[in-house]
């Protein structure tokens, strides 16, 4: 077997560990965080969800009472956002469609 021909077997073999990491898909939630109760809540929040693995976006509306969540759905679920809203001191809920 030469060396062009072992390289070329390894490629093939990283190919495939690859392809089920890109199929993850990117998923955009919205949760209710009724109890923020001043400005800063938002960034405890923040801060809670951003340490959730999976998660890459966090935006928190004190006004709205409101956190926006982009995270990836192979890693992480709506129960795993909530918990981490819950866990920092704001039970959360999912919000429905407007
Ligand atoms: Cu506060």
């Amino acid at each position: 077997m030469t060396t062009t021909r072992i390289l070329g077997i390894a490629a093939a073999a990283l190919a495939c560990v690859a392809a089920p990491l890109a199929a993850a898909k990117s998923q955009t939630v919205a949760l209710n965080v009724p109890t923020m109760d001043c400005a800063t809540c938002p960034i405890t929040i923040k801060a809670a969800l951003n340490k959730v693995p999976g998660v890459s976006k966090v935006k928190v509306s004190y006004e709205k009472r409101e956190a926006v969540i982009v995270y990836d759905d192979a890693r992480a679920t709506v129960a795993d956002l909530k918990k981490a809203t819950e866990d920092v001191g704001y039970p959360s809920m999912l919000k429905t469609a407007r």
